[in-house]
């Protein structure tokens, strides 16, 4: 069980998020510990008032395409694990999916995440992920959008590639930091070494994004020290996803999470990393659930998908999007109703390059090679 100090206090805990203090394990549990609605509102309105203060009232928006459904792995909360026999899978070709990036580019996204299963037709060999370098590189050239890749584990060489062909981010879901947990949730796979290739990413000139899954069976304490990780990789985005369960995984009659949770994690996010970004994803509870993640101090709408183009989502393989709702077209009235606004490229560009130049200098200062 986690235990809470009894000598701390909400009004001290939001006072040292106020003076950029990052709040200690304790604290942020006692946080995790908050019931009261009055109480909630008051962490709520902290952590919009902490987005404000870095990022105004600017939104960035995530166009996704998630180009492979193919597995080698056999996640047990995921739809497409591998032994998932009744998945949807397809995967798209670099002119199927440049296409679909072209629509996403000119409906006003600000970055394009080019997301698959770890898909053995890339990561067969060595020269496997050849055509995800060439379709990086054709869209960095016809775009000039920041382009952010969730391939799952990649290895150093490979990495230092995705880099050199244009990518800005990598994106690589710890989905918890209790290592017990994590080889329940990620069967065979190793710990280590999905985070270290954070780290490696970093190093290569990579921003990188770290998550959470929540409602997997993790305790406070565990969230506590995802935060405590997440600040030790330097992470540049920082998510929660609340589970989902899928039919034909493992975790199929597993109870949906309670959505409070995930909101509550999101506010406490932004007390704790409040000038990074911290995605509302589309994919838990479409559009739907936008409001309440921006209000809880989100800001960056991801899982912007395409309708008509046979694109999946990720938690959710097709809420939402047929019926177009997961467009800029369909969220830009609920930001507006809420005094934000889509933030405009080049400042979405600025964040990036700015956030860049600190991550260089704070590898080189650590004297590794980058
Ligand atoms: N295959 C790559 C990987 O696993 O890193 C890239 C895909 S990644 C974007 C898939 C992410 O979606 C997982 O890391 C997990 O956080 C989330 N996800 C998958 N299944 C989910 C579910 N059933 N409920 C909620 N989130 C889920
Ligand atoms: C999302 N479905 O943002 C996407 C996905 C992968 N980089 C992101 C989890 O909700
Ligand atoms: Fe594969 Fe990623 Fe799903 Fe795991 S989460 S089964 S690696 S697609």
């Amino acid at each position: 069980m986690d235990r809470i100090d009894p000598a701390i206090s909400l009004e001290q805990i939001l006072d040292k998020a106020e003076n950029n203090r990052f709040l200690s394990k304790n604290e942020i549990i006692y946080l995790l510990g908050i019931e009261k609605e009055d109480e909630l509102q008051r962490i709520y309105e902290k952590a919009r008032e902490l987005r404000n203060r870095h990022f105004g009232n600017k939104i960035f928006l995530y166009g996704f395409v998630y180009f492979s459904t193919w597995c080698r792995n056999d996640c047990a909360f995921c739809y497409y694990r591998k032994s998932n026999e009744g998945s949807k899978r397809y995967r798209k070709s670099n002119r199927e999916i440049m296409d679909t990036v072209m629509g996403l580019t000119e409906s006003g996204v600000h970055l394009i995440d080019l997301t698959m299963g770890e898909d053995p037709k890339y990561y067969m060999n060595s020269s496997g992920f050849k055509p995800l370098f060439e379709l990086i590189a054709d869209i960095k050239s016809q775009t000039k959008l920041p382009v952010m890749i969730s391939p799952g584990l990649a290895s150093e060489e490979n990495l230092t590639k995705f880099q050199a062909f244009g990518a800005d981010w990598y994106a690589c879901y710890q989905e918890t930091h209790n290592e017990k947990l994590f080889n329940i949730l990620r069967l065979e796979q190793s710990y280590e070494e999905r985070f270290q290739s954070k780290l490696k990413a970093n190093a290569a000139g990579l921003l990188i994004e770290e998550g959470i899954l929540t409602g997997v069976g993790e305790t406070p304490g565990d969230i506590a020290h995802s935060m405590e990780c997440m600040r030790y990789l330097g992470a540049n985005q920082v998510r929660v996803m609340s589970f989902v369960p899928q039919s034909g995984s493992t975790m199929e009659s597993w109870p949906q999470a309670p959505r409070g949770q995930e909101i509550k994690i999101i506010a406490i996010l932004r007390l704790v990393f409040p000038d990074k970004l911290i995605p509302a994803s589309l994919d838990i509870d479409g559009v739907e659930g936008l409001q309440e993640r921006l209000d809880a101090g989100a800001n960056v709408i991801t899982s912007i998908i395409p309708p008509e183009a046979g694109l999946a989502g990720v938690a959710q393989c097709s809420k939402d999007i047929n019926e177009g709702y997961r467009t800029v077209q369909g969220i830009t009235p609920v930001i507006e109703a809420m005094g934000l606004r889509k933030a405009t490229t080049a400042e979405y560009r600025a964040w990036v390059d700015s956030e860049k130049s600190k991550t260089a200098m704070k590898w080189q200062k650590s004297g590794a090679v980058i």
